[in-house]
């Protein structure tokens, strides 16, 4: 992919969202560490893959924000492309890694029963590695509109996605239905999370069908990382508040 100049203000902003993601990957890590024996033994593991999934995103981060420096020096007025490539494989490395351990933390902390669990696991992680394969083609192939393969490979990207969301939705829903009062409102605010933080990746997908190519770069760059903060450290909050919530009413105390 080319990279178009930018302005100093667009250069900075994805530098700094870049950076900001790096503390919120590490601190909500840390968070999740410490806050992780205040939850009884079986709702454990959710908190660990969180911490897990943290980690993962801000090792990348790490490596993007070194790649995203590498990638521009400054001429004149304004950042032009120094011809070391921006690598865009980290965000989907991480993407492969971290996507379905948040989906099998989810369905643990929704009692699936036992003889669906594994099946229901296996098929989202399958979807999760077709919706990022496909996503990944689209987004080097250095396409521009949705007749060419950026939009081609995004839609089948979307397939695969529809079928995670609606699994999740649907046993979210499920799991909810016999709560009430904080725990319900807790399943209900982490349904929403997941439809409005998911939902934003295929949108910012699409700015470069309606942008020119630099907002375009500023904007896929940004969009991802706030969503992959709010996805990532968002979630683990509640993912953990729904593990704490779940085992105060079982009675459990920290010992
Ligand atoms: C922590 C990272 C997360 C939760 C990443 C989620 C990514 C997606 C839901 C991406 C979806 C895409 C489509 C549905 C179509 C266009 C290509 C993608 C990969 C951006």
């Amino acid at each position: 992919m080319e990279l178009p100049m930018l302005t100093v203000g667009e250069y900075s902003l994805v530098y700094n969202m870049l950076s900001f993601c790096i503390a919120s990957m590490v601190f909500s890590g840390l968070f999740f560490i410490i806050a992780k024996d205040r939850v009884a033994p079986q709702y454990r593991m959710s908190v660990i893959l969180s911490t897990i999934v943290v980690g993962i995103a801000g090792y990348h981060y790490f490596r993007i924000f070194g790649s995203w420096e590498a990638a521009y020096v400054m001429e004149g007025a304004n950042y032009v492309a120094s011809g070391t490539p921006f690598n865009d494989a980290y965000r989907y490395m991480d993407w492969l890694l971290t996507v379905p351990l948040l989906v099998v933390e989810l369905l643990l902390l929704c009692s699936v029963a036992a003889e669906r669990k594994s099946g229901l696991i296996f098929n989202t992680v399958v979807a999760t590695v077709l919706m990022l394969v496909f996503g990944y083609l689209g987004e080097t192939s250095g396409g521009t509109s949705l007749t060419d393969a950026r939009g081609i490979f995004g839609f089948l990207s979307t397939l695969p996605f529809v079928y995670i969301v609606w699994v999740l939705w649907n046993e979210v829903t499920v799991a909810m239905a016999d709560k009430d009062g904080h725990l319900k409102i807790l399943y209900r605010n982490i349904r929403f999370l997941l439809i409005f933080t998911w939902g934003y990746y295929p949108i910012v997908y699409m700015a470069p069908f309606i942008m020119d190519a630099a907002a375009a770069t500023v904007n896929v760059q940004v969009g991802y990382t706030i969503a992959d903060v709010a996805a990532k450290a968002g979630y683990g909050c509640l993912i953990y508040a729904i593990a704490k919530a779940k085992s105060d009413e079982e009675g459990y105390a920290m010992a």
